[in-house]
């Protein structure tokens, strides 16, 4: 079965760390209907939805998806770029383990999973503002004997890879070319993001379909003449706090049921 981990809200979540981002006021409630709407896409595509409670001192802990590598071998726990998040992995190292065998990034490495796209057995990883080359190391090291490849990527003007880079299908990537250079990814089909839409590039493929936000129908029309089945929620509130639709779940393969 396919588990999606998530977390419910901050109340702190205003106080969230911005990099390219100007702050603006965050609508809580309809924050929280969005985040809603998006676990029951989650449920409808098939996964069991597991929803941590809410760490009311953490103001960017819905954003699950920094805390962790899932891969079908082990899970590795990163060490968030930024120090505010460090704190957001001891509930993600206690909630993967019945699922996984757990390592760990430990310092001087630092490793966002927003920063880490999977595609097969080939990880990239973007040297972004929160991720670096001591983790790339590190992650090399642990997953190497697991027959893993792994890759630092060089970005321009966004917070995490897979701001400018997701897989749609399984050999199918989103893309915005002017964030990340599109031939280091040659190997695997692509769509471009319209170029009207730099932030359009984040989508969650799960279940044969594509959790995408609303509002880029430029590059919506793209995804749409691809053949791929999009199931669309509104992240208006949660992009505020520069959060995409990949950064609010961990989702991963497994025979345990975590209900
Ligand atoms: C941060 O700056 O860490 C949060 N405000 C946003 C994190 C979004 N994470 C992601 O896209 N993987």
């Amino acid at each position: 079965m396919k588990i999606a981990i998530a977390r419910e809200l901050s109340p702190s979540l205003p106080r969230c760390e911005l990099t390219h981002v100007d702050r603006e006021p965050i609508d809580m409630n309809a924050a929280q209907a969005q985040h809603q709407e998006y676990l029951a896409a989650l449920q409808r595509l098939g996964c069991e939805v597991q929803v941590l409670p809410a760490e009311p001192d953490l103001p960017d802990s819905v954003f699950v998806e920094d805390t962790a590598i899932v891969l079908d071998e082990l899970a590795v726990i990163t060490r968030p770029g930024a120090a505010s998040r460090r704190p957001e992995t001891a509930t993600i190292h206690a909630t993967l383990a019945p699922y996984r065998p757990i390592e760990t990034i430990e310092s001087p490495g630092t490793l966002d999973g927003g920063d880490v796209l999977v595609i097969g057995k080939d990880l990239f990883v973007g040297l972004s503002s929160r991720s670096n080359a001591a983790a790339i190391t590190q992650l090399d090291r642990l997953l190497a004997p697991h027959g893993y490849s792994v890759t630092g990527v060089e970005l321009s003007d966004c917070l995490h890879l897979k701001s400018a880079v997701s897989l749609v299908a399984p050999a199918l990537l989103l893309i915005n070319p002017a964030w990340v250079d599109p031939d280091l990814f040659a190997r695997w089909g692509q769509i471009e993001v319209d170029p009207r839409e730099p932030f359009a590039a984040n989508a969650v493929s799960v279940g044969g379909a594509l959790i995408y936000p609303l509002g880029f129908e430029g590059t919506q029309a793209r995804l749409d003449r691809a053949g791929l089945e999009v199931v669309t929620v509104d992240t208006t509130e949660l992009q505020k706090a520069e959060g995409g639709v990949t950064c609010c779940s961990l989702i991963f393969e497994s025979a345990l049921s975590g209900s």
